[in-house]
């Protein structure tokens, strides 16, 4: 893989359309702190609008994915500090980000990492993974989307538990549950990760962006709003020359060569 660019917290690398994003604090267990945060969605809002990219990986490597924001940083801050800080800012940019994005986990992810991870689109888990939103056992909720990503991905009665206990889930029940996409050995995690990846950059780039932003409208909209929406973009895409391509590529009875236009 071609090493891209690098912030000592963030490394990020390039494997052709694909850029992988690996958190490194792993002395405080990859503790998003506000400049690894910044890092991250800076990187990652560079490649959306980079055409070469067409979809991005977030990990933590093979032993922790990340044990949350940094407590550290937080412990004495006051609401007003808490209110000026620019961090529901950076989580919201991150909502922004238009291609796929895929989480790679393993180890830990709890609070901001449990919410970072379920703000990508696809969710690859280690056997090792574990997920939980412990902002209850240090006396606040979560901050960052848990509340509700947690309920709509695993249903309302597991993330109430999950929530109000504190308590955390491995791999093989947030599988169970719906929630991750699938669980692989740690070993094959980034190679499992890689390859969904680069499946997903084989397709037309802006027909996999219509389909992220209408799958995502179906968790907000009801059902006329959703399909109204979908049949907009569905319409759009006749205005791509992607269309053409993929079409006129099957009845010629030969692989597409999609270009993002
Ligand atoms: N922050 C800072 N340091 C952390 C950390 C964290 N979240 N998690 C672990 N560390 C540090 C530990 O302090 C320890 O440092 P040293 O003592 O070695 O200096 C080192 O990482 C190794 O951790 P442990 O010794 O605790 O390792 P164990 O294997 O025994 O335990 C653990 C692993 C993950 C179970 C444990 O470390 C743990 O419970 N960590 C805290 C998990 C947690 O509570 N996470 C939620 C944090 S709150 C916001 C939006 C969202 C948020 C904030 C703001 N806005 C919109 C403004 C998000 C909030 C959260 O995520």
């Amino acid at each position: 893989m071609a090493k891209d660019s690098a912030t000592q917290e963030l490394l990020v690398q390039r494997e052709g359309p694909v850029a992988v994003h690996t958190l490194n604090r792993p002395k405080v267990l990859n503790a998003l702190s506000d400049s690894l945060l910044e890092s991250l969605v800076c990187a990652l809002e560079q490649q959306d609008s980079d055409p070469e990219i067409r979809c991005m990986v977030v990990t933590g490597g093979e032993k922790v994915f990340a044990a949350g924001a940094d407590i550290q940083g937080m412990a004495e801050a006051s609401v007003a500090q808490m209110l000026c800080s620019d961090r529901l800012a950076k989580w919201q940019r991150l909502q922004k980000i238009s291609k796929p994005l895929i989480a790679a986990v393993s180890g830990y992810a709890l609070g901001g990492g449990c919410e970072l991870a379920m703000c990508c689109d696809l969710i690859v888990a280690s056997e090792s993974a574990v997920f939980g939103q412990p902002e209850i056992l240090i006396g606040v909720i979560p901050g960052a989307g848990g509340t509700q990503r947690l309920p709509r991905a695993i249903g309302k009665a597991r993330a109430m538990e999950m929530i109000l206990t504190g308590r955390r889930f491995d791999a093989r029940k947030a599988l169970e549950w719906g929630m991750v996409n699938r669980v692989v050995p740690p070993e094959l995690l980034l190679a499992e990760t890689m390859a969904l990846a680069q499946e997903v950059a084989r397709q037309a780039p802006l027909a996999v962006r219509a389909a992220k932003e209408a799958v995502l409208k179906a968790l907000d909209l009801d059902i006329d709003s959703g399909l109204s929406y979908e049949r907009k973009l569905f319409y759009l895409l006749f205005g791509t020359e992607d269309q053409k391509e993929g079409m006129r590529a099957f009845l010629e009875k030969r692989p597409p060569r999609f270009q993002g236009k």
